[in-house]
């Protein structure tokens, strides 16, 4: 192999994990430790800083930090751990010569510590096994090595591969060490593995200017901005480029501005070169995957797969007769369909189709947390829609249907074992393994349809009173797995428009659970509650208790009422039928009845019947 240049200067790597294993707040430690950010007090996970990720508490949107140590910059991506965002992570798994693998030192490696470890296997990358959430009670680090190296063995790492360095680490109380045995005060045993360990880019400033398009970016002055790493060769603002396309078709553009990483911040600069991570402007219609290449000989890198999307939804205008009520300032069809196009130039992954005459989208994602989060901000930036339940994407080979199938794990304990393999062998789920952890818990692994599982996380939220971890990951596409149980419950449905009033809400709780609390707003066909008996009812909640004497005058004040089901975005998702309809305002939440008058619904009913008959 001819000898090839590398930049002693530079490192870029990712740290990649399960969720919530710590990612971001290791992040914070080598930013802190190198002082490449001054945080304030109390200051925590400063690369989430979406307001929807602090509220969460999750990091949805890979971002890019650098910091300097020992005269070498250190490019650090910091990647999401939910199982929807994992193609996003296998992107950027294209741009880093290194990865940071995080596992907990409690929890050990779980289903997306496999998925992303494979991912960096597969690119030939040597991972740092970073044991982290040291200082957590019960924590077996020796244990966790050693199902981590298993696991290695599994996904037919190399020998190179296996010979991992081992960091033990906690983000949190700012340590790392190679020997937990050893005294812990600061982060440089985690540093100098990172220069030692991560290999210098290969870059060749000679050869022609390549860039690969890993991520996009979007600024309303600018345009598209596309972020990615520069393979080969130079590049300087003003200079014209070629856009390599996947298809081959080569465009035209001008660099108008490069920005490099400098910390948290992106710093203008005039020129970039190989090895570097930059974001360029002034490439129109620039796509992830492709390649932005030196105008006299354009030529593609290896282009990088996009996964098709998995799920759908119907998004329309908001047709409720609260709509416009509640604050919203984009109620059109237009206005949504603008929005769902910007949404499918930047956000990849995400898919926008018109159905119905332009009247309704289909919108398609990676899964529910990638269209919820959409949803959510829309909903922020002054959108009201109504969407419909979740369906996920078939597809066909050959002949036949299959449909996509997730690896599934849940932690219990013992007494809710039972009811949850009976909920989900109605569902059709195949157990693949059972056992007992090292705290007593019921680890259990099952394949399950997608299909199976939407609707399944509140009623296993409910079945183990919020005691239970539930993890899923998406596996393979399989067969059709036939009809899946619909929803047992029924639900309680307002009769007419108007205030929700206590003494009702009262008489209608030995039902089951209720969404509404007195003064909201109701409407004819809003759903107001579930009725556990499993019959959709139409149900009276506006109604006052008469006043037959004096005494009773004012008691309604006196009524106490379990306090009503929060309606989320997600648990809404979960909870609608095929007929039914989630209605997102700026202030609410709301969930309905396709067709608001009953007698509309009763005359679908009887058609269906028949046609079915
Ligand atoms: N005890 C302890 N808790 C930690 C440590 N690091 C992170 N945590 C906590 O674990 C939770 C998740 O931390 P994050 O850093 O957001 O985890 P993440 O891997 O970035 O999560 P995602 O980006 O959503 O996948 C937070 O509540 C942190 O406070 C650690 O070293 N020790
Ligand atoms: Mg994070």
């Amino acid at each position: 192999m001819p000898h090839r240049r590398r930049r002693k200067d530079i490192r870029n790597l990712a740290i990649i994990a399960h969720v919530d294993h710590g990612k971001t707040t290791l992040v914070d430690a080598l930013l802190k430790y190198t002082g490449a950010y001054d945080f304030k007090e109390d200051e925590v996970a400063i690369m989430d800083s979406n307001p929807l990720e602090r509220e969460r508490g999750i990091t949805i949107f890979s971002k890019n930090a650098s910091f300097e140590y020992k005269g070498v910059q250190v490019n650090i991506v910091d990647t999401p751990g939910h199982a929807d965002f994992g193609s996003e992570v296998e992107r950027i798994l294209k741009m880093v010569d290194g990865v940071l693998l995080l596992v907990d030192a409690f929890e050990g490696p779980m289903p997306q510590t496999k998925f992303v470890l494979k991912k960096s296997l597969e690119l030939h990358l040597k991972p740092i096994l970073v044991i982290n959430k040291l200082d957590r009670a019960n924590t077996r680090p020796d244990e966790v090595a050693d199902m981590t190296f298993d696991l290695f063995c599994e996904l037919n790492a190399t020998e190179e591969q296996l010979d991992f360095p081992i960091v033990y680490a906690s983000g949190k109380e700012g340590y790392a060490t190679l020997d937990p045995d050893e005294p812990r005060d600061s982060m440089k045993p985690l540093l100098d593995t990172i220069l030692h360990r991560v290999l210098p880019p290969v870059a060749d400033p000679d050869l022609p200017f390549q860039m690969l398009v890993t991520m996009l970016d979007y600024d309303s002055y600018v345009g598209r901005i596309a972020i990615g790493r520069i393979f080969h060769g130079e590049v300087a603002v003003g200079e014209p480029v070629a856009l390599v396309k996947r298809n081959g078709e080569i465009a035209k553009g001008k660099v108008t501005r490069i920005m490099k990483y400098r910390g948290l911040k992106r710093i203008e600069a005039e020129k970039a070169k190989a090895g570097d991570i930059i974001s360029i402007s002034g490439i129109e219609g620039v796509e992830v995957g492709e390649t932005i290449a030196w105008i006299n000989k354009p030529k593609g890198l290896p282009a990088i797969k996009i996964d098709e999307p998995t799920i759908s939804m119907n998004f329309s205008h908001n047709t409720s007769p609260l709509s416009g009520k509640d604050g919203g300032r984009f109620l059109s069809s237009r206005d949504i369909r603008e929005r769902l196009e910007h949404e499918a130039m930047i956000n990849v992954g995400i898919k926008v189709e018109e159905v119905d005459g332009a009247e309704r989208f289909k919108v398609s994602g990676r899964g529910e947390l990638h269209l919820a989060i959409l949803i959510e901000t829309m909903r922020r930036e002054g959108y009201e829609m109504e969407v419909s339940r979740p369906q996920v994407i078939f597809k066909k080979m050959g002949s036949q249907i299959i449909e996509p199938v997730e690896e599934l794990v849940i932690e219990v304990d013992e007494e809710y074992q039972g009811a949850v393999m009976q909920a989900l062998g109605s569902r059709k789920a195949e157990m693949k393994d059972l056992k007992t952890t090292s705290t007593g818990a019921v680890r259990m692994e099952f394949v399950i349809a997608s299909r199976a599982l939407i609707g399944f996380r509140s009623d296993f939220l409910m079945m183990t009173r919020g005691n239970g971890i539930m993890y899923q990951n998406f596996f393979e596409y399989q067969t059709y797995k036939g009809e899946m149980p619909t929803r047992q419950r029924g639900v309680l449905i307002a009769h007419q428009d108007g205030i929700a009033v206590a003494y009702a809400l009262y008489n209608l709780q030995a039902r089951g659970e209720i969404f509404v609390k007195p003064g909201d707003k109701l409407y004819a066909g809003m759903i107001i509650g579930v009725n556990n008996k499993g019959a959709n009812l139409v149900v009276n909640a506006l109604k006052r208790k008469k006043l037959t004497n004096i005494r009773a005058a004012g008691s309604d004040d006196a009524i106490t009422l379990i306090p009503p089901r929060p309606v989320t975005l997600e648990f809404a998702l979960e909870f609608i039928a095929d007929d039914e309809l989630v209605e997102i305002t700026p202030q609410s939440i709301r969930i309905r009845k396709m067709h608001l008058s009953e007698v509309e619904r009763k005359r679908i009913d009887r058609k269906q019947k028949t046609e079915g008959r």
